[in-house]
């Protein structure tokens, strides 16, 4: 893999998951911190130059070539590497925790962290669906644990890198860990895959 650069937002968990497979992977690229809140990502340099969609993580090669979506950057990163299983069914159920991750777990968890985090707001004003929404999305990680020890197939994938990436930061959105005792010990064992 050529050098690349990483645009990032340090304590998005969108950033740290193409992070944690650059590293897991010893690749060679240097992390570009984008002040996202200063509107870093959206001067028509970056735009024009990294990604039109106006946010991080995106990566660039000296080519002039762009790439962003984390979970697509973490599958170019990845390619023909042991974090994408061979079996085309564990590969699928990879996929699939992808494509929830993007369209449940994050849209709930990482918004309503955002929004304490980054915009202050208190539990009280935060609509409850989204609480709920954040809660199912435990339960059902949960109940997946109880019969597998990764989530795709049987071995560490980026369907765990990127669950990881915003439940191990779940309880700064107000979503407490405690009553998740599988998922809890699924968050160690990744943490140890991760940090080596
Ligand atoms: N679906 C995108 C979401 C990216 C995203 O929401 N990025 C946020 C930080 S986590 C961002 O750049 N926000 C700044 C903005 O939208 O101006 C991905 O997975 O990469």
């Amino acid at each position: 893999m050529d050098h690349f650069k990483l645009y990032g937002f340090t304590g998005s968990g969108n950033c740290e998951k193409v992070r944690m497979v650059a590293d897991i992977l010893g690749l060679d690229y240097d992390w570009i911190e984008v002040p996202i809140f200063d509107g870093a990502s959206r001067t028509e340099n970056y735009l024009d130059t990294v990604n039109p969609g106006g946010q991080v993580p995106a990566i660039t090669f000296a080519t002039g070539r762009a790439l962003s979506q984390s979970n697509a950057i973490m599958l170019y990163l990845a390619e023909g590497s042991t974090l994408i299983p061979p079996d085309p069914f564990d590969r699928a159920q990879m996929y699939s925790w992808l494509f929830w991750e993007q369209y449940t777990h994050e849209p709930a968890i990482a918004v309503r962290r955002a929004l304490i985090q980054y915009r202050g707001m208190k539990d009280a004003d935060i609509d409850p669906a989204l609480t709920e929404k954040g809660q199912d999305a435990l339960a059902l990680m949960e109940r997946t644990l109880h019969n597998q020890k990764w989530f795709a197939g049987y071995q560490f994938s980026l369907a765990d890198i990127a669950l990881y990436a915003y439940t191990h930061v779940a309880p700064e959105g107000g979503f407490s860990l405690q009553p998740y005792e599988t998922l809890r010990r699924w968050l160690d064992r990744t943490a140890e895959q991760l940090n080596g």
